[in-house]
């Protein structure tokens, strides 16, 4: 019986179907997507936080309403997830346990400390650049939820990947000290970007599961190499130069070729030992604390509400 649904799950996965909730899938499959949207999930609330630190500091009236939105839209991206998420019978509890436990992980960039104003075009242009290049081809995932939260997500990312260039761009045509600021913020943000995409393909645990269930559509190494020719060109557009004696156009396979990333960093970083790993968890501790009051009336209205009281 299991191996005739095993057989018919991977039909349907090779001929293009989605996979939703309700049906059938092997427990394997189950695992591995809430390994990675639960870790997708935390990583668009933990991600919060470093451009979170400055909304009391934007420059101008604009800056900080543009700011405030984008990780609004953080926050909403995480919801998404994580409801895509509970649809493969986990709680949000045991999800939120999970992080804050260290046992699911989230995207290794956001223990990097943001410094200056620049960061934040940094990480729009960057981060949210490099996570678009890994969500649009999410959005052909296998799993029905997780493919249908892509398609909203990355509207929002792109209009954050504008807003982050924006500045950027202002900042590398301004003055010598906001252009010094603007390289800066290159050379701090560039490896960790490149990081974000994950172990080189021969060194990824999980991307050939990944891609015979078409939950990775296109592996680390494709993905990261399509971040790099893009973003290549744009940083030449506003003058910046990209932090890599190596960079260098190559013009058989039409693409860059770049140094090698320093996996030692990444591998401390993604085991706990970044700049602010500790900060990030100890400040999603406190404020899932703080907010125990406001679960507990939602809790309370709804089961009131469901009893027929406050329905008159
Ligand atoms: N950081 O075998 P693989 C955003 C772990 S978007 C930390 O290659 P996989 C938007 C990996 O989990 C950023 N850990 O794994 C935003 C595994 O460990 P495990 C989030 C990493 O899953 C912008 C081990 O290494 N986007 O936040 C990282 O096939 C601005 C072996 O790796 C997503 O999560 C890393 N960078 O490929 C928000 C996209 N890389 O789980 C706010 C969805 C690898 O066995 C502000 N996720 N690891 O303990 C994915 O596409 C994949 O999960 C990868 C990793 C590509 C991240």
């Amino acid at each position: 019986m299991s191996a005739d649904n095993e057989i018919i799950f991977q039909e349907k996965i090779d001929a293009g179907l989605k996979i939703e909730p309700k049906d059938w899938m092997p427990d394997k499959y189950r695992k591995h997507l809430i390994r990675q949207i639960s870790q997708h999930a935390h990583s668009e609330i933990i991600g919060m936080q470093p451009e979170g630190n400055w909304i009391t500091r934007a420059p101008t009236l604009r800056a900080k309403m543009v700011l405030i939105a984008k990780v609004q839209d953080e926050a909403g991206h995480g919801l998404y997830l994580y409801s895509a998420t509970e649809t493969l019978g986990i709680t949000r509890n045991e999800l939120i346990q999970q992080l804050q436990t260290g046992k699911a992980k989230y995207s290794s960039i956001f223990n990097y400390p943001t410094l200056s104003w620049a960061d934040m075009g940094a990480i729009g242009w960057l981060v949210d650049g490099a996570a678009i290049v890994n969500q649009q081809s999410l959005r052909r995932t296998s799993y029905g939820p997780y493919s249908r939260a892509m398609v909203r997500i990355c509207k929002e990312e792109s209009f954050h990947q504008r807003q982050g260039y924006e500045i950027m761009s202002k900042m590398s045509n301004g003055t010598p000290e906001q252009q010094e600021m603007a390289q800066d913020a290159l050379n701090r943000w560039w490896w960790p970007s490149l990081m974000m995409f994950g172990p080189h393909d021969s060194e990824s645990a999980h991307t050939s599961n990944a891609m015979k269930w078409k939950i990775k559509r296109e592996t680390n190494d494709d993905l990261r190499q399509l971040f790099v020719d893009r973003t290549v060109k744009q940083a030449d557009l506003i003058g910046l130069e990209i932090p890599d004696p190596k960079l260098k156009w190559n013009p058989e396979t039409k693409h860059y070729i770049f140094g090698e990333i320093d996996w030692d960093e990444f591998w401390e970083v993604v085991n706990g030992n970044g700049f602010c790993n500790k900060e990030r968890i100890n400040n999603h501790i406190n404020s899932h604390e703080e907010g125990q009051w406001v679960r507990e009336a939602a809790l309370a209205y709804s089961e009131k509400t469901q009893n027929g009281v406050g329905n008159e």
